[in-house]
């Protein structure tokens, strides 16, 4: 005779309601930042090409190229960075050309 079967928990019932939702967390990558030096009529080339070199970590063919092209073009994206490090960049460039009179002018903005 047939008797209808009847699940009880200790028979491993886990009590779910047997939907399954994934969830997957969000790992949101960080922005990145343009840093551009802007041309101006005053600031020497040799001094860009040094700027280039020493907070950019580019060889002197590489920032003497660099520099040829903000002075052609009004400017240049000079590297991409995480806020932090494009903020340092930006604060390093500024204070150093503030410091030796000349008006270069470095900014950043989100890629
Ligand atoms: N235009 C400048 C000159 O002729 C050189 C220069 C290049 C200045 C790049 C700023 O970001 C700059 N002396």
């Amino acid at each position: 005779m047939h008797r209808p079967e009847i699940m009880t928990k200790k028979d491993g019932d886990d009590g779910d309601t047997g939907v399954v939702v994934e969830t997957r967390a969000k790992t949101k990558r960080p922005p990145l930042y343009k840093v551009m030096l802007l041309n101006d009529d005053f600031t020497p080339m040799e001094f860009v090409v040094h700027v280039l070199e020493r907070f950019f970590g580019m060889n002197h063919a590489q920032a003497f190229e660099l520099m040829l092209t903000v002075h052609k073009k009004g400017l240049a994206v000079v590297g991409v960075f995480s806020f932090e490090i494009a903020e340092t960049k930006v604060g390093q460039v500024m204070d150093f050309a503030r410091r030796h009179q000349h008006p270069l002018q470095c900014t950043m903005e989100k890629e």
